[in-house]
């Protein structure tokens, strides 16, 4: 896959793709990722890439002339869809992973002060997206979050390839407690079943947990989800042992 991103802070994404995963990503050819200043577009000897609002107001605007130079630019090097990263946008999340991991390019653009102008929108843009409701102060971040999930769903990228698709929020279940060694820590100890060798029991013992976590903390996942007789049967249980609880 090939992602190339619009931004005014090119800088902010060093760290974030050079680093371990995508970087090894990167250096093995499954994953390229360009990064563009969007001032390098600008027209006039001030590199100006923000105007006033028309009809007045607070902030800035992103003018179209220069952010549309930039996306037809990179559009004869990458012809992918248009990504704007906005608070407007649908609210990103696993599915939408999914999808645009199936995507061979993807062009993502940054948004800053106010946003960009509606014409920019509305002739250039093929999906917005946001990466949820609190305000943070440009699309940079938010496009980081995208290129990280996405690219850790292309075949290859991760180490372990079944790692992807065993996880939370693949099969709808926030995950199960990890413990490593010592078996005991300060007093604490590791569940038995997990010290015990027995695969069926202990496969078990992590789906009851796996259920007991997301009835706790996410049961709008729970109700999203159709259990089978076996995961009923441990919600059960474990409904049953909660109201035994602190007796
Ligand atoms: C924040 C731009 C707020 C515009 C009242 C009047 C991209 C983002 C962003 C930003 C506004 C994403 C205002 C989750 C995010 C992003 C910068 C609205 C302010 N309020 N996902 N004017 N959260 N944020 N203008 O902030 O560009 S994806």
């Amino acid at each position: 896959m090939r992602i190339d991103v619009l931004t005014l802070f090119p800088e902010m994404f060093g760290a974030a793709i050079g680093s371990s995963i995508l970087g090894r990503a990167q250096a093995a050819g499954l994953l390229t990722i360009r990064v563009w200043n969007i001032r390098d577009f600008a027209f006039d000897k001030h590199r100006t890439v923000d105007d006033i609002p028309y009809g007045g107001g607070a902030g800035m605007v992103m003018k179209p002339d220069v952010v549309v130079a930039c996306i037809e630019h990179v559009k004869t090097i990458n012809p992918g869809k248009v990504v704007y990263l906005t608070p407007q946008g649908a609210v990103f999340n696993q599915t939408k992973a999914q999808s645009l991991a199936q995507e061979a390019n993807l062009v993502l653009l940054c948004g800053h002060y106010e946003g960009i102008d509606q014409r920019i929108r509305d002739g250039w843009i093929d999906d917005e997206i946001s990466i949820g409701d609190y305000v943070l102060t440009g699309g940079e971040l938010p496009a980081m979050v995208v290129i990280d999930a996405v690219a850790r769903l292309i075949p290859g990228v991760l180490g372990d390839e079944t790692s992807a698709q065993e996880e939370s929020f693949v099969n709808g279940l926030l995950e199960y407690p990890h413990y490593t060694r010592p078996a005991e820590f300060r007093g604490r100890g590791v569940p038995p079943v997990l010290l015990s060798g027995h695969h069926e029991q202990i496969r078990k013992w992590r789906l009851k947990e796996a259920l007991r976590m997301t009835l706790a903390r996410r049961p709008d996942l729970l109700e999203k989800r159709q259990l089978n007789a076996e995961e009923q049967q441990l919600l059960r249980e474990i409904l049953t042992e909660d109201c035994n609880e602190g007796r």
